[in-house]
């Protein structure tokens, strides 16, 4: 079957409100583009006025990764969370608690910061902008998944994003902080310990916020053309 990209982003005046990215059948489509087009509609940020659909025919062949294990770790401080994430990415790099300062101090990054394992240093080609993940959707059939902006496709999302990226050989983990100041759980994910949910990784109220991948390469190229570009579908289809 051939799949499709439909990708949606609105504005007002220029600026940016809402995108979403969906990888789906062709007897998908309409409904999908009709549902964007509503959701873009209805988002809080503001009435867009310019909302641009773009449906394209995927070329290539489209991976399919499993969706990583969902756990939830007991952390009721950002202390006690640090202790959980070092805890997962200090067998990885020597680097760990450095990797940790990064990311709870960053904020009104697009895209994820890729952290060398063997130096600390930091690889994207863009610090102020990050590498951004896109290609990517869940497998499932669109009327199993949850109505997009409900609040429960926040996890749904993020565990597509993880999945993918954790597929990557040059990827030992990833850290991510939600940049919304009142969601304050984030996660830590390897392909050992799967998608940890991790609470309290920042106080609430604070506009930190930031994806952090911990790399096993000097040069990523390779893998920063996977991760923007390639198509994946995440769970069973
Ligand atoms: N690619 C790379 N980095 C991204 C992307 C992307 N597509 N989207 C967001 N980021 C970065 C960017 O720096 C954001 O500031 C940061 O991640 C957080 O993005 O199980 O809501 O969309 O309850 O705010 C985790 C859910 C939710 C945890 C994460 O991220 C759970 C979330 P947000
Ligand atoms: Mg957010």
């Amino acid at each position: 079957m051939s799949l499709f990209s439909v990708k949606m982003r609105s504005s007002a005046r220029g600026t940016h409100i809402s995108g979403a990215e969906r990888i789906v059948g062709e007897q998908e489509i309409d409904e999908v583009c009709a549902a964007m087009s509503r959701r873009a509609l209805a988002h809080g940020k503001g009435q867009p006025d310019s909302i641009t659909i773009t449906v394209s025919a995927i070329e290539r062949e489209v991976v399919r990764v499993p969706a990583l294990p969902i756990t939830e770790a007991t952390s009721r401080t950002p202390a006690e969370a640090r202790d959980v994430v070092l805890g997962a990415i200090a067998p990885l790099t020597a680097h760990a608690a450095q990797a940790w300062e990064l990311v709870t101090s960053v904020r009104d990054m697009r895209g994820a910061i890729l952290f060398d394992a063997a130096t600390g240093n930091r690889l994207e080609p863009d610090y102020a902008r990050g590498v951004r993940v896109t290609s990517m959707d869940a497998a499932t059939a669109t009327g199993e998944r949850p109505e997009a902006g409900s609040g429960k496709t926040r996890v749904a999302d993020a565990l597509v994003l993880a999945s993918k990226v954790a597929h990557h050989p040059s990827v030992l983990a990833e850290v991510c902080i939600s940049d919304d100041p009142d969601y304050t759980t984030g996660y830590v994910a390897t392909n050992t310990l799967g998608y940890l949910r991790v609470p309290n990784m920042k106080p609430a109220g604070s506009a930190v916020g930031g994806r952090l991948f911990v790399v096993d390469t000097a040069a990523p190229a390779d893998l920063i053309e996977y991760l923007e570009h390639t198509p994946v579908l995440v769970g069973e289809s």
